[in-house]
């Protein structure tokens, strides 16, 4: 049984967004856990999927299901097209030079192990140095420490302060003439830290260091624009921008993707190949090997064209609104200690509640119909560096609310009542 939220109760304090009119495109919103209206608030693990991508992933496998780059038939064709304007949606979308420069994947963590693999793989020498921030997502430090391990380099690690911010002067002591690559977080998945990443690629460029962004976080929350950026490589995943799961983008420089090895070897990737020799397709294709994921790529040209929709920036200020908002809400819960307090944060706000273990928080959050994320969520050196074994996050998205913030804080409410102890 759907039980529908009211429309005046979710409707945000800024009415040139209409936070209202956008729930109605993501069905799943009005559905009820344990009989009460789903708050969704953890939309940095996935987001929900507007109606646009939904129908838009049927369509295709209603209508247009076929092979690409291969068949002369017109399905494929068709299929084919969707694929490749996808591309170009992408292209468009983080204002990249060419559509050669969109690499569809896997997701982030595909991406970062090619960029880590192809790149690093055939770079790094012994004594080279690979610098990332103790705030990375376990998807932006095992891939570096597996080739650094390989190839005898050293991976350097930029700490944060008490706050979640980077510390930039520890930051510029580290870049050298033996950095080969920095490779960052735009934003923190743990903590919502924003970095600085402009300044910090302009700084790593100045010591003749490529940067790779892992831009999980950032993408679907922040005007991405690679050249402005004049970052190396950007990285993210479909799933956590309203689209499937199992794709996401790896956008490079041609030339650093030009000289870079293919990741995987198979159809689609070669021109030619014969026993003696094998000649590499052009880009992207150099580093698409296989039939890829055809309808997730559609989809996720449906997601990106609808987030442009909305606008961007629109979006931005709407979570910003409503994540100050939780922030300030969730200071007013006793014994509510926020895990980071960035200068400038992003879509999310972790935090613990007294000496309740994090996953009984959730647990009883989500009796209240509440989803939020509790653990290390996949970056228990941020777990270490604060002290504690884990956090709840709550993270926000296109259609979250400030009367959603209530919610949450009523439910932290109950959890203080049940651990009287709090
Ligand atoms: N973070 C979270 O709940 P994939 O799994 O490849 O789509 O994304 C990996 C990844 C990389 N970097 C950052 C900053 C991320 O936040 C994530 C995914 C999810 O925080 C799942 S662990």
């Amino acid at each position: 049984m759907k039980q529908q939220i009211k429309t005046a109760e979710w409707k945000s304090a800024d009415d040139s967004y209409d936070v209202a009119r956008v729930r109605e495109d993501f069905p799943v919103l009005g559905e009820t856990v344990h009989g009460k209206p789903l708050v969704y608030l953890d939309n940095a693990a996935t987001a929900q999927k507007p109606r646009a991508v939904i129908q838009r992933l049927a369509r295709y496998y209603e209508t247009e299901n076929s092979n690409i780059h291969r068949g002369v038939h017109r399905l494929s064709e068709i299929a084919t097209r969707a694929y490749e304007d996808a591309r170009s949606t992408v292209k468009g979308f983080l204002n990249a030079a060419e559509e050669r420069e969109i690499v569809f994947v896997r997701g982030t963590t595909e991406a970062i192990n090619l960029v880590a693999r192809c790149y690093g793989g055939s770079r790094l020498r012994p004594g080279d140095e690979v610098v990332i921030s103790a705030m990375e997502h376990h998807s932006n430090i095992v891939p570096w420490q597996l080739i650094c391990q390989e190839k005898g380099a050293v991976l350097r690690v930029i700490p944060v302060d008490d706050d979640g911010d980077i510390v930039m002067d520890e930051y510029r002591r580290m870049l050298s003439d033996k950095t080969r690559m920095v490779a960052l977080p735009h934003v923190s998945n743990a903590l919502g830290t924003v970095n600085p990443i402009k300044e910090m690629i302009a700084e790593a460029h100045a010591a003749g260091a490529p940067v790779l962004v892992d831009g999980a976080q950032g993408a679907p929350h922040a005007n991405v624009d690679v050249r402005d950026l004049d970052c190396d490589f950007y990285a993210f995943s479909g799933h956590k921008l309203y689209g499937p799961t199992g794709i996401g983008v790896l956008y490079g420089k041609a030339a650093l993707l030009e000289d870079m090895p293919p990741y995987q070897g198979g159809g689609d990737m070669i021109l030619s190949v014969s026993f003696e020799h094998t000649e590499y397709n052009a880009l992207p294709y150099k580093f698409e090997a296989g039939t890829p994921h055809i309808a997730g790529v559609i989809g996720l040209g449906a997601a990106v064209g609808y987030l442009t929709n909305l606008g961007v920036e629109a979006v931005a200020a709407h979570e910003d609104r409503v994540v100050a908002y939780a922030v300030e809400r969730l200071r007013s819960v006793a014994g509510v200690r926020l895990v980071g307090t960035p200068e400038r944060r992003a879509s999310l706000v972790s935090f613990v509640l007294g000496d309740v273990h994090a996953h009984d928080v959730g647990t009883i959050l989500d009796q209240e119909g509440i989803a939020v994320r509790t653990g290390h969520h996949c970056a228990m050196p941020v777990m270490d560096r604060f002290g504690v074994p884990a956090t709840v996050r709550a993270s926000f998205a296109c259609y979250n609310t400030e009367a959603e913030v209530d919610v949450l804080a009523d439910g932290l409410e109950k959890v203080r009542r049940i651990f009287a102890r709090v």
